[in-house]
């Protein structure tokens, strides 16, 4: 049985947040923009405050969460914080051997093999993640009317690293797994569903406004697929957070999930996420009605020159008018190696952008 909470109270302002207006199905007069690893790399200021601490390290000491978290916001004015943490967070936290290396990512000591190693992968509980807890409330205090958003990875990915053991390009490995013992793979996502629904219903009950659900890698399926041996198991964590509040707004996002947008959003989500490689007015045909969507400009054109930029984020906007709600985003992460004033530039762009303009 999932945990019961008393969720926080929120600031009565967030309600007509931007953002929170474009996840409901709304279009609120200025379109609402934050970005997939918008702390990070790409920011001095961040360098500097993660200097000598282990990433794994810094996502459990509040005080620098709520530093890292509120840097993007601070400098950019976007319209959301996302939690800084990382997916692997909760698998560290029920006690899984893991690290962070430094520009690889998570690398797991004993991969995921037999059923043995199930035991491995205990339940979470939100007793061990009372960091996280303190984090959140640290962080909704100080952000006020800007939504915070929680996040979590979803079974498939967690999955992922788990068994190649480290980043992977093709996923050989959870896909000969999926295959070969489909029973087994379940119990696996099944207790991976437990915890990242717990992990997000943490950030929830502690104040968080909005989660976005990542299963970044899970566009190495095919559709049919992704229908049979995920998609449950992305319901039961989405279902999770509805559960405990049904007000908060679930993103859903992948990539190369092209093939996959409607079948994510019929997963629970009440906004999908878009990456670059669809055009976005085909990702909201793609998807239906009744869902709003997020994204999609390339990452790559943040190293483009500014007149391009401008013209590639009035598209993405135009193309978002036809949505049910759009929330501006790349269609994957910032680069480590961006100009944090082109990311500027493109807030600043979205924010002044006039439709009756260009009509
Ligand atoms: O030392 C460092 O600075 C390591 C770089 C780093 C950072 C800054 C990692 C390692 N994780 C993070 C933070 C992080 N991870 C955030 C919060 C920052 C923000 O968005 O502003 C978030 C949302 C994540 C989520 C995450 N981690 C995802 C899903 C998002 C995505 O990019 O698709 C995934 C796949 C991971 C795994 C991971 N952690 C780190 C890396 C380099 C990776 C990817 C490795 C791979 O290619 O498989």
């Amino acid at each position: 049985m999932p945990t019961e909470y008393p969720v926080a109270t929120r600031d009565p302002r967030l309600h007509d947040a931007p953002l929170l207006i474009a996840a409901r199905g709304e279009h609120p007069e200025v379109t609402p923009v934050w970005f997939m690893r918008q702390a990070g790399r790409s920011l001095p200021e961040y360098r500097k405050v993660r200097e000598g601490i282990a990433m794994l390290d810094s996502c459990r000491r509040p005080d620098l969460v709520t530093e890292i978290t509120l840097q993007p916001v601070r400098r950019y004015g976007v319209d959301a914080a996302i939690f800084f943490s990382d997916i692997v967070v909760p698998l560290k936290a029920v006690g899984v051997g893991l690290d962070i290396k430094p520009g690889v990512g998570p690398v797991i000591e004993q991969p995921f093999r037999t059923r043995a190693d199930l035991d491995r992968i205990p339940e979470l509980d939100a007793g061990m993640i009372t960091d996280i807890t303190e984090s959140v409330r640290l962080l909704t205090a100080e952000l006020g009317a800007t939504p915070l958003i929680g996040f979590a990875g979803a079974p498939f990915t967690l999955a992922s690293y788990l068994v190649e053991g480290g980043p992977s390009r093709d996923l050989g490995k959870t896909k000969a797994l999926m295959y070969s013992d489909p029973q087994l793979w379940n119990d696996l996502l099944n207790r991976l569903a437990q915890i990242s629904g717990e992990f997000l219903r943490v950030q929830v009950a502690a104040g968080a406004s909005a989660v976005q659900l990542f299963d970044s890698w899970v566009g190495a399926l095919p559709l049919a697929d992704y229908t049979r041996f995920v998609r449950p198991a992305s319901s039961k964590v989405l279902a999770a957070v509805r559960d405990l509040d049904p007000t908060v707004p679930r993103i859903h996002f992948g990539v190369q999930t092209g093939e996959l947008l409607h079948a994510m959003g019929e997963a629970g989500a009440d906004v999908v996420g878009v990456d670059f490689r669809v055009p976005l007015d085909e990702a909201v045909t793609r998807i239906g009605p009744g869902r709003a969507v997020q994204g999609n400009l390339d990452p790559a054109l943040l190293f483009a020159p500014r007149d391009v930029l401008r013209r590639r984020v009035g598209e993405t906007l135009t193309a978002g008018r036809f949505a049910s709600g759009h929330i501006f985003n790349l269609g994957h992460g910032v680069p480590p190696d961006t100009d944090p004033d082109q990311v500027k530039y493109v807030v600043d762009a979205v924010h002044g952008w006039k439709f009756a303009d260009y009509q």
